[in-house]
């Protein structure tokens, strides 16, 4: 596969297989159900291997990814500066996850950048470098807990994976294919579910813990969306919801409420081009999705300093929200040949 680049695979192997390392697993801003998912997967797996493990994300994540094995030992930086500092500062080995710029882990950037520590990276993003002495990547693969599967057999410690870790790695695989809809038309993607499966894990549940989740709020915070915020450019096959910081204090926002929201008006029939703005204190936060071609990735790079999946991607713009509507609006004649050439 051409799209995978692994490098110095043999030097991880050998020191996973020695004696026990400290290990720190760190993952992006904002992380997400693939984020979560590898870290714990990973953590276990090496803790069962005998080494000292600990997980940091930058910032706190929903409520609906705290389900899963292990979660309660995530150091989270923004609420524990000094641990979180201890364990990067003291690790052998620095596993990056589902991230390939170290802006994307925000202040610890310095710290990781800079620690002697060998850095292992696994992610599917894509990238021109990759700044790790350890590399395994594959932009061409549903999720970095994918690869997190696949790095453990490579390496021999298949075994070493249990029920619980194999839970996180499919919840991982299943949160960022949106539930096998998208990044999931390679058949190894289901012989590794296949895998997990044979584990004994549970998928309904899994399914359950992360959709069927929500509080009232956010429920009825989705029906203004739809109902009252959702624009639909016919010509441009597009459509844009917009949220403003007093519509979120209205339903009582809460972190991830809005997961999820960019998706839903690419169920109407026609649109192929999805965008999701959201007011934040100071800054607005926009969320791309695309069905077909359209590569949303560099729309984002391009217009709103983001980047991502060609079908997924996020960006920010700073100003205010209705400059940003305003701007994406104007931007749509531009892409007129891509969003409506014929392709389904
Ligand atoms: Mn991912």
């Amino acid at each position: 596969m051409k799209s995978r680049v692994i490098r110095e695979i043999n030097r991880i192997k050998k020191l996973l297989g020695g004696e026990s390392k400290n290990i720190a697993i760190i993952t992006h801003v904002n992380p997400d159900g693939d984020a979560i998912g590898s870290c714990l997967a990973l953590g276990r797996i090496l803790s069962s291997l005998g080494h000292h493990t600990g997980i940091i994300t930058p910032n706190m994540y929903p409520d609906f990814l705290k389900w899963m094995p292990g979660n309660d030992q995530i150091t989270i930086y923004s609420n524990a500066r000094k641990a979180a500092r201890e364990l990067i500062e003291k690790a052998d080995i620095i596993f990056c996850i589902d991230f390939n710029d170290l802006s994307r882990i925000k202040e610890i950037n310095d710290l990781v950048d800079k620690s002697s520590a060998l850095k292992v990276l696994i992610d599917h993003h894509p990238t021109e470098r990759y700044f790790a002495g350890v590399v395994y990547c594959d932009i061409n693969t549903s999720s970095t807990a994918e690869l997190v599967f696949d790095f453990i057999q490579e390496l021999g410690f298949e075994k070493a994976i249990d029920k619980e870790s194999a839970t996180c790695i499919f919840a991982g695989i299943m949160t960022d294919t949106g539930c096998f809809s998208f990044n999931s038309s390679i058949p190894h993607t289901y012989r590794v579910v296949a895998k997990l499966l044979e584990y004994g894990i549970d998928k309904d549940r899994a399914y359950y813990q992360v959709y069927d989740n929500f509080s009232p709020d956010r429920m009825r915070l989705l029906g203004y969306a739809l109902n009252d915020k959702m624009e639909i450019i016919q010509e441009y096959h597009t459509a844009i919801i917009s949220l403003t910081r007093e519509e979120q204090k209205r339903y009582h926002f809460q972190p991830g409420d809005s997961e999820g929201f960019v998706n839903y008006p690419l169920s109407v029939k026609g649109i192929r081009f999805s965008a999701f703005f959201i007011e934040k204190e100071d800054i607005i936060k926009i969320s791309f999705r695309s069905k077909g071609s359209f590569a949303v990735n560099r729309f984002a790079e391009s217009h709103f300093n983001g980047g991502g999946h060609l079908n997924a991607s996020g960006g920010e713009f700073k100003g205010t929200i209705e400059t940003a509507l305003n701007i994406f609006r104007d931007l749509l004649a531009q892409y007129h040949k891509e969003l409506t050439d014929e392709w389904l």
